[in-house]
């Protein structure tokens, strides 16, 4: 008998991997639903089945707050409440949202939802059509933009602020290490890290990490989950949800056309998002849109491969000098293929610990949407490559090394899966 194709294979890991109503990101490592892995997962299982992408989407959605936040986590009822920490005794997201079911996180992810959801759409326009789809989520995901943009407009600037390194999706990034420097730690004894029964603690955030991170997400919860500013001892305003936000928008002057509503005002989203970060962030010296420090005014992280995904964003005028940062010798991405997640030349990046150096294959086929936005096709096409490679050597691994593609964190990872999938259509 033939061995499975890698497709075959990545098929198999999505429907292992799907609750019924959504898929987990890793069956022992993340047993709930998140964020913007469903709108990753959404992009490949759309290929399997256009009803369940659909459903993947609409459940994370029927999770949304009043106030128009999509929360990080929503917790699997079936899943043992302490199968994962912090749990929803920690979040109680039910003080806030007065709902007990689903229980979720309060913070949120990037917003990569609404491409995900057009995406979504065009794999299947008849089913998608015959159940509402797009007219059902259109109001959601406005409300959810809407809460992005007025709320977590953190600086005043009109860029999109995170209160918390999880919510960059990049949790232990090097970019988060100066501010997070000023936040006083819980104490280790004081919780139960549920991550290392599942993973190694070499590839993990620290122990000190995770005392801020539950530090900050608990102050967060204790103030009703406020967001003005001042509240917040870490306020950054992002590159990387910012430039996710104005493709999303992009999404939605599309969405907004197929469903008889008008574009217009998503399309002047994308020029004021696309015009903010070019005004604010981006940094000619270095080639890169490092994230900001809102209390202190500070420059992040130039280091951080969220500050060349900007390139997913439509007609952005700095697109060669991304492109040259990309190729250049802080990523080497011409050579790799695959993209490191921290300036390979940096002394704090580390080949397999987490969101410090391995490469990410979201961030991998987000590179790719980019590079062919802005005509860098062959370059598209070399890191393409390189993603079917590492996960046809590795497996559908969370993270791989940039350097080997050595496989790291959980296995059978689904957003591994779902854009390996895509990549193969
Ligand atoms: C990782 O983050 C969670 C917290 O949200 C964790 O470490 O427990 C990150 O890689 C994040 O980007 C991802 O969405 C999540 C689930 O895959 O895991």
């Amino acid at each position: 008998m033939r061995a499975p194709t890698l497709g075959a294979r990545a098929t198999g890991v999505l429907l292992a991997n799907w609750r019924g109503q959504s898929t987990v990101p890793a069956a022992d490592l993340y047993p709930h639903q998140w964020s913007w892995d469903s709108a990753f997962v959404a992009l490949g299982l759309r290929h399997v089945s256009a009803r369940r992408a659909q459903r993947e989407l609409e459940s994370l959605f029927g999770a949304q707050w009043t106030d128009g936040r999509v929360p990080h986590i929503v917790f699997d009822p079936a899943s043992s409440p302490r199968a994962y920490f912090p749990g929803p005794d920690f979040w109680r997201s039910a003080d806030v949202t007065g709902r007990h079911r689903p229980a979720t996180s309060g913070l949120v992810q990037p917003p990569v939802h609404a491409l995900a959801a057009w995406e979504t759409f065009r794999a299947d326009p008849a089913t998608a059509r015959r159940r509402g789809f797009l007219p059902r989520l259109y109001p959601r995901l406005r409300a959810w933009h809407r809460y992005l943009t007025e709320r977590r407009d953190l600086g005043g600037t009109g860029l999109v602020g995170i209160v918390h390194p999880w919510e960059s999706g990049m949790d232990n990034s090097p970019a988060w290490d100066g501010p997070l420097s000023r936040v006083p730690p819980v104490p280790a004894r004081e919780f139960r890290r549920r991550d290392l029964d599942h993973a190694s603690a070499t590839e993990r955030p620290t122990d000190l990490d995770y005392g801020r991170y539950v530090r900050l997400a608990a102050d967060y919860r204790d103030s009703g989950y406020s967001d003005r500013p001042e509240r917040h001892s870490f306020a950054v305003e992002d590159p990387l949800t910012t430039a996710l936000l104005a493709a999303a928008e992009d999404a939605m002057a599309a969405i907004a056309t197929e469903i008889g509503a008008d574009p217009g005002p998503h399309r002047r989203e994308v020029d004021r998002l696309r015009a903010a970060l070019v005004d604010e962030l981006f940094d000619p010296a270095t080639g890169t849109f490092p994230a900001r420090d809102v209390h202190t005014g500070a420059a992040l992280g130039y280091g951080s491969v969220a500050g060349i995904v900007p390139l997913v964003v439509p007609g952005l005028p700095v697109a060669d000098a991304l492109l040259a940062t990309a190729t250049g010798p802080r990523f080497r991405l011409a050579e790799l293929g695959l993209p490191a997640s921290f300036d390979l030349t940096d002394e704090r990046f580390d080949t397999s610990r987490y969101w410090r150096g391995p490469a990410w294959f979201n961030i991998g086929w987000l590179l790719c949407r980019g590079l062919r936005e802005h005509g860098a096709i062959g370059l598209a096409g070399t890191v393409r490559g390189a993603l079917l490679r590492a996960a046809e050597r590795a497996g559908f691994r969370e993270y791989v090394d940039p350097l080997s593609g050595q496989g790291h964190g959980a296995k059978d990872f689904s957003w591994t899966a779902a854009v390996i999938l895509d990549l193969l259509h």
